[in-house]
């Protein structure tokens, strides 16, 4: 038996308003319970609620939702009430006393889950969607649990199944009648559906960089005005500042909005041949982050003379942007040599002129990297990691089609890869892993 459950579905704390939800076919029992009587199905009415002994907990508006056409598909409410902890308090409690329990995290969306409500990367969405913080986090995890992510997904396996009629029409042909061009024909859809994979994984950052934050580093020598650009960007003191060299070590990321996307920003150590132990890790880390950025903001002292930029020029890919900073400051001989191999750096003093253009100009770029025409196929790791086996599946098949009926295995794999996105085809620890991220009351 289905045990029914309960939580408040605002933050703690005081509040105006605390919204407790409940679900589970004791739900109508637990509401009697509280002495209220049952309001019409979706219509807010207001009632007194008592506990056991009788004792005030709080008057409040009561919505009955009963299933099926309820959020998690079972019989469901919700309790509006004065938003102080005590009162949550004594609701709890009445609560507990009549038998319910309090729900875990995420529990609401994996009953609607479980009961065909939602598929898996629709409740993905809703956990997303409570933890966006900006506008285009938000867009996507609408877009998400609206099914724009699972139709692509449909669609491919639509296009699967006219594989697989091709291929099962050549094996239940007696041998001697198989036409030879049958499981030839299953070819041209294989063709097109591999190509529309492989193009949503080459475009697999892009949704989990709307998601995740879309990493920016800022790499240099020692001394070059990393953490001063990395302030100004920000517009706050956040890394330390000093003339002296290899003061920052450690990578420090923080989060920025622009043009509605979030943007991880990271200050880290200048690269060179570090002194000490403590050093030389920070610039290993330094290095790894960079390199998995999408844009480096290479950033060379341009008053300088020592050759010092050599150490960052490594990382520097086409695409990245090249600044000669202290551009106040008469030029050394390092900002001719930086303009032989990156002609496109530009001048720029973070202390003197601001950052303003330069803002801008990220902005764009984002908005370039991060916006599409299709909706992503890859939010999160688990989807990339579902494409991956259904592309080496499909790479099986093609070069099985003399063998229609391993062909066909392999077809049917892929298709279950991509099933498992929506969760069609589910591994208990899989639901697990996803719906513990959730809040509770979620
Ligand atoms: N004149 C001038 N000095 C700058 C500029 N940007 C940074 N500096 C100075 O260069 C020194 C090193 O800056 P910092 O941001 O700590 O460099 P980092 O080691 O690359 O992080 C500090 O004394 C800054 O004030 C600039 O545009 N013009
Ligand atoms: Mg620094």
């Amino acid at each position: 038996m289905t045990e029914t459950v309960f939580a408040p579905a605002t933050a703690p704390g005081r509040a105006a308003v605390a919204v407790v939800r409940m679900s589970g076919p004791a739900t109508r029992a637990a509401l009697q319970a509280l002495g209220a009587r049952l309001p019409a199905p979706r219509r807010a009415a207001l009632r007194t609620l008592r506990a056991a002994d009788g004792a005030l907990i709080d008057k409040g508006l009561v919505l009955w939702l009963p299933g099926p056409t309820s959020y998690t598909g079972e019989d469901s409410a919700e309790l509006h009430l004065h938003g102080g902890t005590a009162v949550v308090g004594a609701l709890t409690q009445a609560l507990l006393a009549a038998g319910l329990r309090l729900a875990e995290p995420g529990e609401f969306t994996r009953r609607a889950f479980e009961n065909g409500k939602l598929d898996l990367d629709q409740a993905e969405a809703v956990a997303d969607l409570v933890d966006a913080e900006t506008e285009a986090q938000a867009r996507q995890a609408l877009g998400q649990l609206g099914g724009a992510l699972g139709q692509r997904y449909d669609r491919w396996r639509a296009q699967l199944i006219e594989a697989l009629a091709q291929l099962e029409a050549a094996v239940d042909f007696p041998d001697e009648e198989v036409p030879a061009d049958v499981a030839a024909r299953a070819r041209d859809p294989l063709d097109r559906l591999l190509a529309e994979l492989d193009e949503a994984l080459a475009d697999e950052a892009r949704g989990r960089r709307v998601r995740e934050g879309y990493r920016i580093a800022i790499i240099g020598a020692p001394n070059a005005g990393k953490s001063s650009l990395f302030n100004a960007l920000l517009g706050r003191d956040a890394a330390i500042v000093t003339p002296i060299p290899g003061a920052t070590r450690d990578v420090i990321e923080a989060p920025l909005v622009l043009a509605g996307y979030k943007v991880l920003l990271a200050d880290m150590a200048g690269l060179r041949e570090a002194h000490d132990p403590v050093e030389a890790e920070g610039v290993r880390r330094a290095r790894a982050w960079a390199e998995d950025a999408d844009l480096r903001l290479w950033l060379v002292d341009a008053s300088a003379g020592d050759g010092a930029w050599r150490l960052a020029a490594d990382l520097f890919r086409p695409g990245d942007i090249a600044l000669l900073n202290k551009a106040d400051l008469p030029a050394g001989a390092d900002a001719a040599a930086v303009l032989s191999r990156a002609p496109e750096a530009r001048r720029i003093s973070v202390t003197a002129d601001g950052v303003a253009d330069l803002t801008a100009e990220l902005s764009t770029r984002v908005v370039a990297d991060l916006s599409g025409t299709d909706f992503p196929a890859v939010t999160r790791a688990r989807h990339r990691a579902h494409l991956e086996t259904a592309r080496e599946h499909l790479l099986r098949a093609r070069a099985n089609l003399e063998e229609p009926e391993l062909a066909a295995e392999d077809v049917r794999l892929a298709a279950r890869a991509l099933a498992r996105v929506a969760g069609r085809i589910g591994a208990e620890d899989v639901l697990d892993l996803v719906f513990a991220s959730f809040c509770i009351g979620k």
